[in-house]
């Protein structure tokens, strides 16, 4: 019997872990009671250290959840056209053979470019190995995953500004707390220590359109026009710099570019800004002066200015400016800088970024990346001038496997749908529904359903409308059926690690045997040398002195010794190690953006489709939209199959619409409304609240019916209430910098269901 693996007859206690999914993204440790092989019983593990034991939304489900019908046993190979669903079962064997014989064949005529991968954001913890299968293929890192409007964007501009991607809120401590994020359903435990410091007196500012549960208990809820986040941040920096709000020591010791930050921000008068955002001037200054007064405060956006499309990571940008100024950034701030991790007594385990062998692949093929010639710092470019200067401050090679470095996923499509640069022939889809989360579906469609794309494989759990486009379709472990052992794509200088509660389902595998599988067909197998992934998890923590079984059994989460900060003593040099940026400081005004060719100072641009720059599309569609704002129990496309309790619990779509406006819309509580973009049109129902502003919608994401028919037209479901059927994937209306896609701030029209026109 090994510590904490606890057996008792044919009943064992497993200690697992619920991320990165199929729960969400808390990282709660689970004790799961499995008898015979069966998962009995799912509680919270009370010893797990981190923030959350467990939550009532989804973790009493997880069992009918694994144990649904609707569940993937057995691998499948396509027998009609691809959407007919009619399959035929093969083995393993033959499934890698024949993908391998195919990417093979692909690669020798098209080149190692032209297969592309769509991920989901971090649904697994195979990141390091999917780069160390692609960088030994040749492939240049065509990668469509929604990181790019999530979250990795943001981490990118922190490593251009700060030299690291990584920032430890203090919540502990905190006095002042700046939420974009809907925290109450988007990370509820998370939410939990915020809200006891709340009550101890501490302040909340609340950026959003809608009032929110958290900006219902807030100071001040800074109701905004969706896409201006920019500007009102610019306008907290013009305000603090005016009035002398800010930490002058920080500033002068560890910034760069604070007279051109200076000088950019007086553009950004309150006055101005208000006219921009739709927020009065005085609750501007006013929550510019809350911020500055008490540090230390954090800043939770969430995605809510990721997902903007042009120049949205200038709102990121400028709040990176903020948090400097005012000495979040500092070691008595509110999110300090770290660096990677974790360190247990002067050794450090193998993190993501260690098992890519970035070396291997060609340094011509990194050009082909697909955009990296125009959206230059989540792609090579960006990796050039970064890397070295992390690899130099931190001696470990730079974070690109977590997943920072993508391409901008609509580029996939176009280069099926025109050939350009160069044709995409394959596309492995793993932990992504992208037929749900992915901008544009009609162009998605086009791109999946298209001749010229040879081959698609997906690997999934459950049959979803991305599956049913698919070539083959291979079943995969769950994080209950796997071992997990991650440091969140080396965001985090953590490992978390949690056992494999029960062997797979039927013929399941976990994603690790795909990439060993094929990589041993395609004549790389001697990178993979570990047969399992506990082999690779030992292999991982070795260098810390642990097995994998301790660490998911005893340990939990390892954490380094103590943070690695700027002011550390850097063993390599002997000096404080600074910031990994060219200047060694943070950089308000960014070298690594300039060298790039972008602006360096952070800037408000109008958003793409809006009221103020194109009034004549805002004649017919007079509502700015707003999608896929989070909710409870759902995660992402996920947990919506009937029986499992969590449709149970939200079984319809709802679009939140402001009481004045659906009575001019003849539209009443419960009915079903079409809400149409330039793009298409889809249904919700109307769910009527004074709590969003009268001129903006808001449609939830990522709805579909797994109980409606699989073929060709239904998909599932996937069509007639899909938020994304409405976005936009013209490379135009990205954000220059990082290719980040518009879901939000869009123009659309509403209708009473039975008047829309063509229905
Ligand atoms: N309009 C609009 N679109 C959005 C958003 C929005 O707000 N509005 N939000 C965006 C954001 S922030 C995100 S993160 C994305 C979410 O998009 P994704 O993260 O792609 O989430 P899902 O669509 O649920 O797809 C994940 C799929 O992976 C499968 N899966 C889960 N775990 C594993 C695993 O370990 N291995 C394999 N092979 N498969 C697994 C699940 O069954 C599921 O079908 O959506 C984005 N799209
Ligand atoms: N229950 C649940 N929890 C989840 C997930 C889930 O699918 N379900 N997904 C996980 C993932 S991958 C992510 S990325 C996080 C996302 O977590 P959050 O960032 O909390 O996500 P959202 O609720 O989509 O967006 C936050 C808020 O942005 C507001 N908003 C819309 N447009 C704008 C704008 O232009 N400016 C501002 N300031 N606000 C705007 C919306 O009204 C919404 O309340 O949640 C994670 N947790
Ligand atoms: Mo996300």
């Amino acid at each position: 019997m090994t510590a904490g693996t606890v057996h008792n007859g044919g009943v064992e206690k497993k200690k697992a872990i619920c991320w990165p999914s199929p729960g969400c993204s808390e990282n709660c440790g689970l004790l799961v009671t499995v008898r015979d092989g069966r998962i009995v019983d799912i509680r919270g593990n009370q010893e797990f250290p981190s923030k959350g034991h467990g939550c009532a939304d989804r973790m009493p489900h997880l069992a009918k959840w694994l144990y649904h019908p609707d569940q993937l046993l057995y691998p499948l190979k396509r027998k009609g056209g691809r959407g007919e669903n009619r399959w035929e079962r093969i083995t393993w064997d033959q499934a890698l053979d024949e993908i391998a014989a195919k990417l093979a064949g692909l690669k020798a005529t098209y080149g190692a470019e032209s297969l592309a991968l769509l991920e989901g954001t971090y649904r697994n913890d195979m990141y390091g190995i999917r780069s160390r299968f692609l960088n030994l293929f040749g492939n240049p890192g065509n990668i469509g995953c929604a990181g790019t409007i999530c979250y990795c964007n943001r981490v990118a501009i922190r490593l251009a500004v700060t030299g690291t991607g990584t920032m430890q809120p203090k919540v502990g401590s905190l006095r002042c707390a700046v939420l974009g994020s809907n925290l109450t359903e988007s990370g509820p435990i998370r939410w939990r220590p915020i809200r006891k410091r709340l009550k101890e007196g501490a302040k909340l500012i609340v950026v959003d359109p809608r009032k929110t549960d958290a900006a219902k208990e807030a100071d001040v809820w800074l109701q905004i026009r969706p896409g201006t986040d920019a500007a009102l941040f610019m306008a907290w920096i013009n305000v603090i710099i005016e009035e002398d709000l800010y930490d002058k020591s920080f500033v002068d010791e560890w910034t760069f570019g604070f007279e051109g930050l200076k000088e950019r921000a007086s553009r950004y008068t309150p006055d101005e800004v208000s006219g921009i955002t739709w927020i009065p001037a005085e609750k501007i200054r006013e929550s510019a002066r809350i911020y500055a007064t008490h540090v230390p405060g954090i800043m939770l956006p969430g995605v809510s200015s990721d997902q903007i499309g042009l120049n949205s990571i200038r709102a990121e940008q400028a709040r990176l400016c903020l948090r400097a100024i005012t000495g979040n950034l500092s070691m008595k701030g509110g999110e300090t800088v770290v660096g990677p991790g974790p360190i247990i007594d002067g050794r450090m385990g193998v993190r993501d970024s260690m098992l890519q062998l970035v070396e291997k692949l060609p340094p011509e093929q990194r050009k082909k990346q697909l955009g990296c010639d125009r959206f230059k710092l989540m792609g090579w470019p960006g990796y050039e001038i970064m890397a070295p200067l992390f690899e130099k401050t931190y001696g470990v090679p730079f974070p690109m496997s977590a997943h920072n470095f993508l391409c901008s996923q609509p580029l996939i499509w176009q280069a099926i749908l025109t050939g350009k640069p160069y044709p995409i022939k394959a596309i492995v889809t793993w932990t992504s529904n992208a037929f749900l989360n992915a901008a544009d579906t009609k162009t998605v469609y086009a791109a999946l359903k298209s001749p010229i794309l040879d081959l698609h494989v997906v690997l999934e759990h459950v049959m979803t409308p991305t599956a049913l486009l698919a070539d083959y379709v291979l079943p995969i472990a769950s994080k209950l059926e796997k071992p997990v052992c991650h440091t969140h794509e080396d965001f985090d200088p953590t490992f978390a690690c949690g056992e494999r509660a029960v062997q797979p389902l039927g013929e399941r595998k976990p994603d690790y045997d795909f990439f060993r599988g094929l990589a041993e067909r395609l004549g790389f197998g001697d990178y993979f040398p570990w047969e399992t992934e506990e082999d690779l998890a030992d292999f991982r923590l070795a260098p810390l002195g642990l097995t994998f079984k301790e660490a998911a059994t005893e340990r939990y989460v390892l954490q380094s010794d103590a943070p690695w900060t700027y002011e550390t003593i850097n063993p390599g040099t002997g000096r404080a190690t600074g910031f990994a940026t060219p200047t060694g400081k943070v950089e308000l005004s960014s070298n690594v953006l300039k060298e790039l060719g972008y602006d360096p100072l952070p800037f408000y641009e109008e958003p793409p489709e809006s009221p103020v720059r194109t009034p004549e599309i805002a004649q017919r569609y007079p509502f700015v939209l707003i999608t896929g704002g989070r909710f409870r129990p759902m995660i992402h496309s996920e947990n919506r199959q009937i029986g499992i309790g969590t449709r149970e619990q939200h079984p319809e779509p709802l679009m939140d619409i402001h009481p004045d406006t659906a009575r001019r819309l003849g539209i009443e509580a419960g009915d079903w409304a079409y809400v149409e973009s330039r793009r298409g049109v889809i249904k919700q129902k109307a769910h009527i609240t004074p709590d969003i502003d009268p001129r903006v919608i808001h449609v939830e994401g990522h709805w579909w019916f797994p109980e409606e028919p699989a073929d060709e037209p239904w998909l599932h479901g996937g069509w007639s209430s899909n938020a994304n059927v409405l976005t936009l994937s013209d490379p135009d209306t990205f954000d220059q910098v990082t290719g980040g896609w518009p879901l939000r701030a869009l123009l659309c029209n509403v209708y009473k269901a039975p008047t829309v026109k063509g229905k």
